[in-house]
């Protein structure tokens, strides 16, 4: 099936009792049980629920996996994934990671014993040097949030899987419209759903996709035991974003192009990151991993932090906001937004620098969005 119709249908059929085309929303925290110990596969809505099957099932099949899990925000995903490590255990990951990650790991999860380093991806050998005797995952984000890093996953796979360690892959930049991790032999997808999948900014929502049967039954019953999952209505909303999302990311990705072209030209723009510009230092790598390049783009102003303050004050179409993926404009400044939890010294190495400025390229029209980025530069003074 053409992905464009997988977003339609994979994963989906009409509901069976009234073949309602449409998923109905199970608001319910319970389901009658006919007899003692007999039920009709559903008990609870913590262990299980019928607008979430459905929308687990969508999620694998647009992924090319066979089972997913939904969590109630990106971070219960992550954290589900993290839970079921023992303390010792290690955990690899690429250095510049959402804040959210790096804050999990290093501030919640070091005090249960989890063990994390974040290493610079882009250098195979420092990846294979990095690996311990205890390391269990490797996590890769690719692009990488905010700076657009992108990272072999296909060359990170096989270093892991030479020393029989798993390798999850952080899909949310991409989607799977773009990027195709499986393919490239990730044993875990994770998506922030909340962002592309969604593409409303109305919900918050995470999910863990795999082939593996042992990892989904033991994330199931973390998903379980842990109860960090999403309401009915959520994974409702997610189900019907998903039927848009190919028609989004194509838009996505075309205005993209175009405010990267736009501000390149401009003088007060240091540095433009965008993994589809031939200037991007892993150009060849981005086009030969995936099929697209996304809708984020990060740039550096000039004028650093006072440069940021004029320009994020004077858009009128952009919002400045957290978050990224909706059908919206959005600008963040990632150093006192998204990874403030970073600390500075990790920042201003990754190139977080008082000047980067992190675009979620929305679906308006491009001239719209370049004649307000135009304007909000012209403002710099
Ligand atoms: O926000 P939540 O749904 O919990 O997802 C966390 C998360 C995980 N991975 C990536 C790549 C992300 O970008 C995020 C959330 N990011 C933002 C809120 C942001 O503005 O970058």
């Amino acid at each position: 099936m053409n992905f464009n119709t997988a977003c339609i249908h994979a994963g989906v059929e009409p509901e069976p009792v009234t073949g309602a085309i449409m998923t109905p929303i199970f608001q319910t925290s319970t389901y009658v049980q006919p007899e003692l110990g007999v039920h009709k596969g559903y008990e609870y809505t913590r262990t299980n629920n019928p607008t979430r099957a459905v929308l687990q099932n969508a999620l694998a099949a647009l992924e090319g996996a066979r089972f997913g899990l939904c969590f109630a925000t990106g971070m219960a995903a992550t954290d589900a994934l993290v839970s079921s490590l023992k303390a010792g255990d290690h955990m690899l990951c690429c250095d510049d990671v959402y804040g959210g990650t790096y804050r999990l790991l290093k501030n919640v999860r070091a005090q249960h014993g989890i063990q994390s380093c974040f290493v610079d991806f882009s250098d195979l050998a420092l990846v294979e040097k990095s690996i311990r005797p205890e390391t269990r995952w490797i996590w890769i984000e690719s692009p990488t949030n905010p700076t657009l890093k992108v990272i072999d996953i296909r060359a990170v796979v096989e270093i892991g899987h030479k020393r029989g360690i798993r390798v999850a892959v952080d899909n949310t930049f991409m989607t799977p419209y773009f990027q195709r991790p499986f393919e490239l032999g990730a044993d875990l997808v994770m998506h922030s759903c909340t962002k592309y999948l969604n593409g409303h900014s109305d919900v918050v929502m995470g999910c863990l996709i795999t082939n593996h049967e042992d990892l989904y039954e033991q994330l199931k019953f973390i998903q379980n035991a842990a109860g960090g999952v999403p309401s009915p209505f959520d994974c409702f909303l997610v189900l019907r974003g998903l039927k848009t999302l190919a028609v989004r990311m194509q838009r996505h990705q075309e205005n993209a192009f175009d405010v990267a072209n736009f501000l390149i030209a401009r003088k007060e723009v240091r540095r433009v990151s965008y993994p589809g510009l031939r200037s991007h230092p892993q150009y060849e790598l981005a086009k030969r991993q995936a099929s697209g390049f996304g809708g984020m783009v990060s740039f550096e102003l000039a004028g650093g932090l006072e440069a940021a303050r004029a320009f994020a004050g004077a858009l009128k179409v952009f919002a400045l906001a957290e978050s990224l993926g909706g059908v919206e404009s959005l600008c963040d400044h990632p150093a006192i937004m998204t990874h403030a939890s970073v600390p500075r010294e990790l920042r201003e190495k990754l190139g977080i620098t008082d000047g980067l400025i992190r675009l979620s390229v929305g679906i308006e029209s491009a001239d719209d969005l370049t004649a307000d980025l135009a304007q909000a530069l012209d403002s710099i003074r």
